[in-house]
């Protein structure tokens, strides 16, 4: 089977296991683990900013930043295809007890007038807004990447309105690599960062936000309240060191799949993939033209031997990751080739 739902489904190495098992571990509820400490120290400084915290999931990332930076009735501005929007189960209203203002965006890119007409004005009778949320790259878009001057332009309206900044990094590393500008040139613009090992770094599981000390230490003590404190993590974060040292520049490889896989599979009448949004590990579908709903396609490809997973509307996703090689993605090619036309 050809696994092509998700980055997440890459399972660790036997060079990243051996790392794992040899990892020096403590209790870190008690700070005590030097691996979880050494990942900590080592990311903070990748990205420019103080401190880290390393926490199980990129959603419990997201969410623990967004708790951190607001106070219960604030209002977060977010894009309105984002994951925080989409895939967080409404966890910014049950577990920080904020209001989502979700603005629309190009490419998960929001509009800057439309981000400067969502600030509430400041009245006792409207909530404040507290908080703006940028995914890079963008999932719902296909793995693109969030121009830097774009974020920019949020930065300066973000420090005019007082107004702090969060950067779901799940997959920074893939836009970092697409677009040569370093995580840490990123950073600078934002408060807080939510990064991921667990997509296209391959590692099983991990996540870990960035940000100054104050903020840091308010999103550990949330960590803690919603049962995040892992003990002899260690194991985990050797994984993720592993990932840092190996599994960085090889994010192209998976870009140059997609490319040949989207160039592929746009010959194909019955498909229609927005080439332009192609920018990194992800290629997305639209499969209206075929006449057939989401999950007939997807069981059909199923009984083929592929495995893609359904997108908004009439589309479906394919991502790459470093379980795949070009050749399984020609063989995928294939697949598609010989049951669409
Ligand atoms: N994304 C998953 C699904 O939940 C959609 C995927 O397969 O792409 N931010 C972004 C931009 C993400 O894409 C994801 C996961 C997360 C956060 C959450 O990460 P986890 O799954 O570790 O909680």
């Amino acid at each position: 089977m050809i696994d092509l739902r998700s980055d997440t489904v890459t399972k660790p190495s036997q060079e990243m296991l051996r790392a794992m098992v040899s990892a020096e571990v403590g209790d870190d509820v008690f700070g005590e683990d030097p691996t979880v400490n050494s990942l900590q120290s080592r990311v903070a400084q990748m990205f420019g900013k103080k401190s880290a915290l390393f926490v199980p999931t990129g959603t419990m990332g997201n969410e623990i930043c967004i708790k951190a930076h607001t106070q219960h009735g604030d209002e977060i501005i977010v894009d309105q295809d984002s994951h925080i929007f989409i895939y967080e189960t409404a966890a910014p209203a049950l577990l920080a007890g904020v209001q989502m203002n979700p603005v629309a965006g190009k490419r998960g890119v929001m509009d800057i007038d439309k981000v400067k007409k969502a600030i509430r004005p400041k009245a006792y009778y409207m909530p404040t807004t507290r908080l703006i949320c940028i995914e890079n790259t963008h999932g719902r878009s296909a793995g693109s990447v969030y121009p830097v001057e774009e974020i920019k332009k949020l930065r300066d309206l973000s420090l005019e309105n007082d107004i702090k900044l969060h950067l779901d990094g799940a997959r920074l590393w893939n836009a970092s690599v697409a677009s040569g500008i370093s995580v840490k040139d990123y950073a600078k613009h934002v408060d807080s960062v939510s990064v991921c090992f667990s997509k296209g770094l391959g590692a099983p599981i991990g996540s870990i936000v960035i940000g100054d000390e104050d903020f840091i230490e308010r999103a550990r003590r949330f960590r803690k309240i919603w049962g995040g404190g892992m003990r002899q993590a260690g194991i985990l974060a050797a994984a993720a060191h592993y990932a840092l040292d190996h599994n960085i520049e090889r994010l192209k490889d998976d870009h140059q799949k997609a490319k040949y896989f989207a160039n592929e599979l746009s010959q194909l009448k019955q498909l229609t993939i927005d080439m332009d949004e192609v920018q990194t590990n992800m290629v997305i579908m639209d499969i209206a033209r075929t006449e057939k709903t989401q999950s007939e396609v997807l069981n059909l490809l199923k009984q083929k031997g592929l495995l893609l997973t359904s997108e908004k509307y009439s589309s479906i996703r394919a991502v790459m990751h470093l379980d795949v090689s070009l050749e399984n993605i020609r063989q995928a090619v294939t697949i598609f080739k010989t049951n669409f036309h």
